[in-house]
């Protein structure tokens, strides 16, 4: 497939990826709270999604005819505010508002208060079959059909809830149903292998019915053209699964392939340094932490794991 048949241009998507990045340290240093390593796993995967591949009008959230997305990792709540927000769903400036009381933007991603956000979660297991209802009950929608994309952690898919839902949408023929893995070989404690090997993942997948794409999670082209493919080159009758290999902490070097940044908020001048670090990295006019000093004065909502 040609690369100019595929959208939204490069320098877009990476500026995109470089701001999800950015705006995820920036609202867990200020909330003194959050799941950094998923949530900078999972920027160019959103990067992708909310600015090339996913139908979607902020100024409707709630238009009939959009597809839908559902963060089944529901700790990368920060990833997934800093796209709706660099998408227009809402203003930047809300972002430092994350895990505050009364909010909207909940330490883990919340249906109801947000424009863009489609389902609750928490609990891990439970968005794939969230999404596999919703693609069930689009398919009666007018062509072209509203598609569900479902993002999962790696960790994640030890839930025995995913395979259900896995076995259900297989059944339902669910071709408008897209569950992608951020596949960061890391859980929240240490290494997929380690705790609870998911190997082999893709003929996992494919047992269960599912047609299944690899691709390098963090190149934006790769991503652009496995969803590209998916759209239009695909026969029909199967849900698709992309099984994205990330790194988590992706882009943080000292969060890269460590979970003890798993659930961590760096302190505002280690914040500052890496974020400095990451603008060096992408090439971009060095940019601190953009809160140094500011002390976060309200009350925080510390939620869970
Ligand atoms: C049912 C359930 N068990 C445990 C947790 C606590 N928890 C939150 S994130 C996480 C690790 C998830 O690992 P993974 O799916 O690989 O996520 P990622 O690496 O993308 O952050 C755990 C155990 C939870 N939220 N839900
Ligand atoms: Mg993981």
């Amino acid at each position: 497939m040609m690369r100019d048949q595929v959208g939204a241009p490069p320098e877009v998507l990476e500026e995109m990826a470089y701001r999800i990045r950015r705006l995820s340290m920036e609202m867990i240093t200020y909330s003194r709270w959050g799941h950094p390593g998923g949530s900078l796993s999972a920027a160019d995967i959103l990067a992708v999604l909310y600015f090339d591949v996913m139908t979607v009008d902020p100024a409707r959230p709630d238009w009939e005819q959009r597809d839908r997305f559902v963060c089944s990792k529901a700790h990368a709540a920060p990833a997934v505010y800093a796209a709706l927000a660099l998408r227009g769903f809402f203003p930047i400036d809300e972002i430092y508002t994350y895990c505050e009381l009364g909010g909207r933007l909940e330490g883990h991603v919340h249906r109801g208060g947000l424009p863009g956000i489609e389902s609750s979660g928490g609990p891990l297991g439970i968005g794939l079959s969230v999404a596999t209802g919703m693609a069930l009950g689009l398919r009666s929608k007018e062509l072209p059909r509203p598609r569900v994309f479902c993002l999962l952690g790696d960790g994640e898919s030890n839930e025995g809830n995913v395979w259900e839902a896995a076995m259900s949408a297989a059944h339902y023929h669910l071709d408008n149903l897209i569950a992608v893995v951020d596949y960061n070989k890391v859980m929240a404690k240490g290494f997929t292998w380690d705790l609870m090997g998911i190997e082999p993942l893709a003929d996992k997948w494919r047992a269960f019915g599912w047609d299944v794409l690899e691709v390098d999670g963090h190149s934006l082209a790769g991503l652009q053209e496995a969803f590209h493919q998916l759209r239009w080159v695909r026969p029909r009758g199967r849900p698709l699964v992309l099984i994205a290999h990330t790194v988590k902490g992706k882009g943080i070097d000292r969060a890269e392939f460590n979970y003890k940044w798993h659930t961590h908020a760096p302190d505002p001048e280690t914040a500052d340094q890496m974020l400095r670090a990451l603008a060096r990295a992408y090439g971009r006019p060095e940019e601190g932490y953009s809160r140094l000093g500011l002390e976060h004065s309200k009350e925080t909502f510390y939620g869970g794991e």
